[in-house]
């Protein structure tokens, strides 16, 4: 398919200039950077709406906002940040590094990337929109709960709307992603030599082409309860509102892992980079991911302890979460192991990817905590549940993509960030972090609910903390686009082609800036320098041996 792409004039030449080169992208790093945009542009829109929140939280009472409206911010700033600004960073980061780091020219289907990414400004515009027509944006929470959802107001429907175009998005994007990977390696990279990153966009993938449509029949389910007479979700019809919490949480609970298996290959790429050895346990860690991916569609029951069930199928639920703690064991057990004895250093792409496994691993406890049937049942819906989340959202999937960016920056700009700023960046988002979300634990065990603008008064110190924190957060986030920016106009000069002395993985064999067509002839993995084949051949064997070809 490249290849006639290639014969076919006018290829090579210079891409279109202005907004039709963007609007009519078709090369992977571009769309890349439109994913990445647009998600920064989310994770800012969802970000004020967090503060607006917090605001309100600050004191007891109602200071700005009224309960309705209090409401549409929690479930738009949940939806926006899932949606609009994780998961699309995320296939961002897979459209611009996968065909680099596997030796391929392109995206297997280059148009259609075009259109996944072209869905997800009017889905976000719908989403936006809503907060305008009569009875404003929906506000029974990201999850859409019916009955409130079903009596919403046209707000609902323009959400539901916009699922629908981003779950096609995500679709097409899992499509290209998948054949990508499978189709179009450089010869000599079999699976098992891919970089992890590549392993676990695979998998994130495939977990998205099976639970998107489940969400997306979801929310269709509920479209004709409220428009066209069904009554799937109406006791009053004879349908379950229960049904639907099942419906969304087996979308749901994989949905979680979309946005942490990235994660866990970016981190798994870069601290090999960092602690200067190969990644320990590679196959294992492509076990870990599968088992995960497996495992993670028979727990969605967690969700709903409390919705009453049998006990056996509290019993069922609650084993297989604790089970996932094993494979994700092995994961940070892995990344430890990589760096035991590395010959490491703390630049930021490291810092973020250790403040990572740390703070991850908080989430992932917290996480087996709430396992617990009996335990669930008195923190469901606290303060505790927020708590867990942000852990696993903020610490995991939002550390690992400042993570990544700073790691490629390089690459994709062709010049090098600023260590210092990059670095405090990385100390003043670890420390608002958990200025914000650890008291959220504390409120959560003393029975603060969640999706509420007012509280009892013995919540005020706790709550006034998390707001003061999470406002300095916020702030820290604006350093992060000066980074950028700055990066973007020049950095602290040009970056050599690897600027990590660790990195072995193909796209440090491409020039820095990456040019805009890259392995239009497929890389020979033999004569790579420190490549993946060195690599691949060292997991077979002891991997506790010293790395010194790895040092330069
Ligand atoms: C770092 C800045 C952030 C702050 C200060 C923040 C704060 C909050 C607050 C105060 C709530 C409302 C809790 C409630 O009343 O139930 C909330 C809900 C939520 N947040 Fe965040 N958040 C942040 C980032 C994120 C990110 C990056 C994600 C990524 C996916 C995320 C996902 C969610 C979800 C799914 C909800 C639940 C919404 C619902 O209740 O329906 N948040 N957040
Ligand atoms: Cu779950």
């Amino acid at each position: 398919m490249h290849q006639a792409a290639h014969t076919h004039g006018g290829h090579e030449a210079a891409y279109e200039s202005g907004w039709a080169r963007w609007l009519y992208a078709t090369n992977h790093k571009d769309i890349g950077t439109l994913y990445l945009w647009f998600a920064f542009a989310m994770f800012l829109t969802g970000g004020v709406m967090a503060l607006c929140i917090r605001a309100e939280l600050f004191q007891p009472g109602l200071q700005f906002w009224q309960p309705e409206f209090f409401n549409q911010l929690t479930t738009l700033h949940g939806i926006i940040m899932v949606f609009g600004a994780i998961m699309p960073a995320f296939t961002g980061l897979a459209n611009w590094m996968l065909p680099l780091m596997l030796g391929a020219p392109d995206m297997a289907f280059a148009r259609m990337n075009n259109w996944s990414f072209w869905l997800l400004p009017p889905a976000a515009a719908l989403l936006l929109i809503s907060l305008f027509v009569p009875g404003g944006a929906p506000a029974g929470g990201w999850t859409l709960y019916p009955p409130l959802s079903a009596q919403a107001g046209m707000g609902m429907d323009l959400a539901i709307f916009s699922i629908h175009l981003l779950g096609l998005s995500s679709i097409m994007g899992s499509i290209n992603i998948i054949t990508t990977i499978l189709n179009m390696r450089a010869p000599g990279m079999t699976m098992l030599k891919m970089p992890l990153f590549a392993w676990t966009s695979l998998v994130t993938a495939y977990l998205l082409i099976a639970v998107a449509p489940v969400l997306a029949g979801a929310v269709t389910m509920l479209l004709t309860d409220r428009h066209f007479g069904t009554h799937f979700f109406s006791a009053a019809g004879g349908g379950d509102p229960v049904l639907f919490q099942h419906i969304f949480w087996f979308f749901g609970h994989p949905e979680v892992y979309i946005m942490a298996l990235p994660a866990f290959g970016i981190v798994s790429q870069i601290i090999p980079t960092f602690a200067r050895k190969p990644l320990f346990g590679y196959v294992s860690m492509v076990y870990a991911t599968c088992s995960i991916a497996i495992l993670s569609f028979m727990v969605w029951g967690h969700h709903m302890f409390a919705v009453g069930m049998p006990a056996t199928a509290q019993l069922f639920f609650m084993f297989l979460t604790m089970l996932i703690a094993v494979p994700t064991g092995v994961k940070v057990f892995n990344w430890i192991a990589t760096m035991w004895q590395g010959s490491m250093t703390f630049e930021t792409p490291m810092l973020f990817a250790i403040g990572f496994v740390c703070l991850f691993t908080v989430g992932g406890f917290s996480g087996l905590v709430l396992s617990i049937a009996p335990v669930d049942t008195q923190m469901q819906d606290t303060y505790y549940v927020v708590a867990h989340f942000h852990y696993v959202l903020v610490a995991g999937a939002l550390f690992s993509l400042f993570a990544a960016v700073y790691y490629w920056l390089p690459k994709w700009t062709g010049y090098m960030y600023h260590e210092g700023r990059g670095k405090f960046h990385f100390w003043w988002s670890m420390v608002w972090f958990n200025v914000t979300f650890f008291p959220m634990h504390f409120l959560g065990l003393a029975g603060m609910p969640r999706r509420i603008p007012d509280y009892a008064l013995q919540f005020t110190s706790f709550n006034s903390i998390a707001s003061v924190g999470a406002f300095c957060f916020g702030l820290g986030q604006l350093l992060f686009l000066y980074n950028v920016i700055h990066t973007i106009r020049g950095g602290v000069g040009p970056a050599p082609a690897r600027p990590w002395e660790g990195g072995n993985t193909l796209e440090w064999e491409v020039p820095s800036p990456a040019p805009h067509h890259t392995w239009e002839s497929p890389p020979d993995l033999t004569t790579v320098r420190r490549g993946l084949i060195a690599q691949a051949v060292e997991h077979e064997g002891e991997s506790d041996e010293p790395k010194s070809e790895n040092r330069a």
